[in-house]
């Protein structure tokens, strides 16, 4: 098979290139390890920036989204007791979406077959090859049979455990990287959430995050040590902190509910750079991890994904490489702005074992400024919207 780009993943980050690239008419195949209802089954992000709203519009993509979607004007930091609102929309004149990563990449899916973008799912043992020459391509085992791609480019868009960036040798790259004292155990549930906009709260007993999916579905989200499991939580004991947290300082208290999904996710901040080699490009989870607080991650896949499609474009409809030679430099210096973002706000809000007295009256003192500074409060509204393209 022939193809102009291969693209590996169909996470959010490969989907929206696929439709970007075939939207301007350049051919591309997405090829997927798992199958779709694997993709669909991972609960991760939930607030957008309008960055990734308006790559949906602009592919037409977005009636469900803009139906369902919630508008937020504003969230919040909170200590045990106070909560501080950000009112995001008088600060900056913008908003951020509530619409699940479920939801998006179940759109883009959809979307796929009326727009003729091909999408191969559980390709197995799937393998770059030549990608320093003109000619790159990528094998992989679909029914029990090898499958080989050429093409012109490859987009690497496998998240962080892909092979796309393995196969990138280590003398051209530079990492680097924080691992976190700690994960975020989250809990989704068909119950009203507790407040109507999101709460991130800096407690005595540790970090905790109210946020939702719909008026009808709430995901919440505690810091718990690295050594728990999932199994080591019983849902009524989540619930129980849950509620210690939240009641004090909610619109509506925290309702109780059967969990649809509990998982814990370890907290990293990642950066690889060389985001190109070659003929191969990465674009999200491959190339950087944010922690989630900030809610980041999906929102600067977006970003890679406006910078590389435009760039690819360039280069096969105008035969112009000037956008792909510039592309790393571009993304780069909007995910280094995005991992400071992410990576204070976690320093903010968390309890760090190693901290002590003087580090927690240090966040105390910044929250406690936070709560009277405007300019603070438009540093950290600017940054939560998402900075310009
Ligand atoms: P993904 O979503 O990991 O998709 C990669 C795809 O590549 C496939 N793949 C392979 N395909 C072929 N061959 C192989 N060998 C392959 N290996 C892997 C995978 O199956 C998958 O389908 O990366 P992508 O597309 O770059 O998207 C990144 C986002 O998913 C991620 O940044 C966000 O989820 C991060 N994130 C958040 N981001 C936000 O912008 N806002 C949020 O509110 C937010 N909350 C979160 C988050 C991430 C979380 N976790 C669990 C990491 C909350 C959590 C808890
Ligand atoms: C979520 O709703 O899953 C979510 C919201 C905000 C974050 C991270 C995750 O910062």
């Amino acid at each position: 098979m022939k193809t102009q780009v291969a693209i590996i993943g169909a996470g959010p980050s490969g989907l929206l290139l696929g439709h970007l690239l075939c939207q301007a008419g350049v051919d591309c195949v997405v090829v997927e390890r798992a199958a779709p209802d694997y993709v669909l089954g991972r609960i991760r992000a939930g607030v957008l920036e309008t960055v990734t709203t308006d790559l949906m519009t602009r592919l037409g993509i977005d009636a469900r989204m803009k139906a369902e979607g919630l508008v937020e004007a504003g969230f919040n930091l909170a200590t045990n007791d106070r909560l501080i609102r950000i009112d995001i929309t008088a600060l900056t004149g913008k908003h951020v979406t509530v619409y699940g990563q479920t939801e998006l990449t179940r759109d883009l899916m959809d979307a796929a077959p009326g727009r003729g973008l091909e999408i191969v799912y559980e390709a197995g043992d799937v393998a770059l090859h030549e990608i320093e020459g003109d000619s790159p391509f990528v094998t992989y085992v679909k029914d029990g049979a090898t499958q080989r791609l050429d093409c012109a480019y490859i987009a690497g868009c496998d998240g962080f455990h892909g092979p796309s960036r393995k196969a990138i040798p280590a003398h051209a790259v530079r990492e680097f990287e924080r691992v976190y004292p700690f994960g975020w155990l989250g809990i989704l549930a068909d119950v009203p959430p507790c407040h109507d906009e999101l709460i991130y709260a800096n407690t005595d007993a540790g970090f905790a995050l109210a946020s939702m999916r719909s008026k009808t579905r709430s995901r919440y989200y505690i810091q718990v040590p690295l050594t728990d499991r999932v199994e080591d939580w019983s849902e009524d004991l989540l619930w129980d902190e849950l509620a210690a947290r939240f009641d004090p300082i909610s619109e509506h208290g925290v309702t109780r509910g059967r969990a649809l999904e509990m998982s814990i996710a370890p907290l990293r901040s990642y950066v690889f750079e060389t985001m190109r080699h070659g003929r191969l490009f990465l674009a999200g989870d491959s190339a950087h991890i944010v922690p989630p607080t900030g809610a980041k991650g999906l929102n600067l896949a977006a970003s890679d994904v406006a910078y590389l499609s435009d760039a690819l474009v360039g280069a096969l409809k105008q035969g112009d490489d000037a956008g792909l030679d510039g592309y790393q430099a571009k993304a780069l210096a909007r995910i280094w702005k995005a991992e400071r973002f992410s990576w204070s706000l976690t320093k903010l809000m968390h309890r760090f074992p190693e901290d002590g007295a003087f580090e927690h009256r240090m966040q105390a003192a910044e929250l406690d400024y936070l709560a009277s500074s405007t300019a603070m409060q438009t540093a950290i509204a600017e940054n939560y919207v998402g900075l310009p393209l």
